[in-house]
């Protein structure tokens, strides 16, 4: 049954990027996390509420773009939390974006042990979309009609890290990331783009260490762990990485509302455990 919901994500992401174009202006309002909305980010919410609240499965509908989840008329099996188009200041910029869809199968907020499939698809020079499931990180090219076509039917985080990406301002860091910090851009390549599965995406390709971490005015970070840190730490750690909020994994973390933020971190797990450990 999650396959039709998987279905459906790719089939409305040609839909999402021909969109783009005419969105690059911000809306009036806001999101519930202060952030301001462009016209792309209703525009993508929007479609997948219509799609994704249609199937019979899903029994809510959760949007990074929305205050509280939305109940489906029936349907109880599955609970969604959607970022339409996360990363989506990158539009302006021309520079790649993506979407992510949690799927869990207990009401929202739930712990990412809940999680019965995550997925993001990135909009980048070729349209992709990255599927943890049943134990397995499938990569799928998605034409322009929605049909996926499997290019890594077991993505694998490569052994020997290359790339690093941490976000926030280097001056609001805490002294122990920024101590950890120091260390890693000895080692790797910088790779930081402004969207999480961009970035992401480089880690899972390159091997390597991405974070937004606990800042100095941010104590929780930036990334909400409902619609961000559960789902893409279900899929780095099902393609044999690992993740934390800094001491624990984040599908363990404890949810006590849906649009908690929580600080993330995600790569090889030697490159994770070095930094649990340079913050104990
Ligand atoms: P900053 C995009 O707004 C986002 O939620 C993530 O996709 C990305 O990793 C982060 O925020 C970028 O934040 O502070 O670098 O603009």
């Amino acid at each position: 049954m999650v396959e039709r919901v998987l279905e459906a994500v790719a089939a409305v992401a040609p839909e999402v990027r021909a969109g783009l174009p005419g969105r690059r202006v911000y809306d009036a309002d806001e999101n519930p996390s202060g952030e301001k909305q462009l016209a792309a980010d209703v525009y993508a919410d929007q479609l997948f509420e219509e799609r994704l609240l249609a199937l019979n499965a899903v029994g809510s509908y959760a949007s990074e773009e929305r205050e509280s989840v939305i109940e489906a008329d029936e349907g109880d099996t599955y609970h969604l939390a959607v970022d339409p188009l996360d990363g989506s200041s990158n539009l302006k910029s021309n520079n790649a974006m993506g979407t992510i869809v949690a799927v869990y199968d207990e009401p929202l907020p739930a712990r990412g042990e809940h999680l019965v499939a995550s997925a993001f698809v990135l909009y980048g020079p070729i349209t992709t979309m990255t599927v943890a499931h049943d134990g397995t990180v499938t990569e799928y090219v998605v034409d322009e009609s929605g049909d996926r076509t499997v290019v890594d039917d077991d993505v694998t985080l490569p052994d020997d890290p290359v790339v690093y990406g941490f976000g926030g301002r280097v001056p609001d860091w805490l002294d122990d990331f920024e101590a950890y910090a120091r260390e890693i851009e000895q080692e790797l390549k910088l790779r930081y783009g402004g969207a999480m599965i961009a970035d992401v995406n480089q880690v899972l390709e390159y091997g390597g260490v991405f974070a937004y971490p606990a800042l100095d005015s941010a104590p929780n970070g930036k990334l909400r762990l409902q619609f961000e840190g559960n789902p893409i730490g279900h899929i780095v750690e099902t393609a044999g990485g690992a993740s934390s909020d800094g001491a624990r994994s984040l599908l363990d973390v404890e949810p006590t509302e849906l649009h908690q933020r929580v600080p993330v971190h995600i790569g090889n797990t030697s490159l994770v455990e070095r930094l649990e450990d340079a913050l104990e």
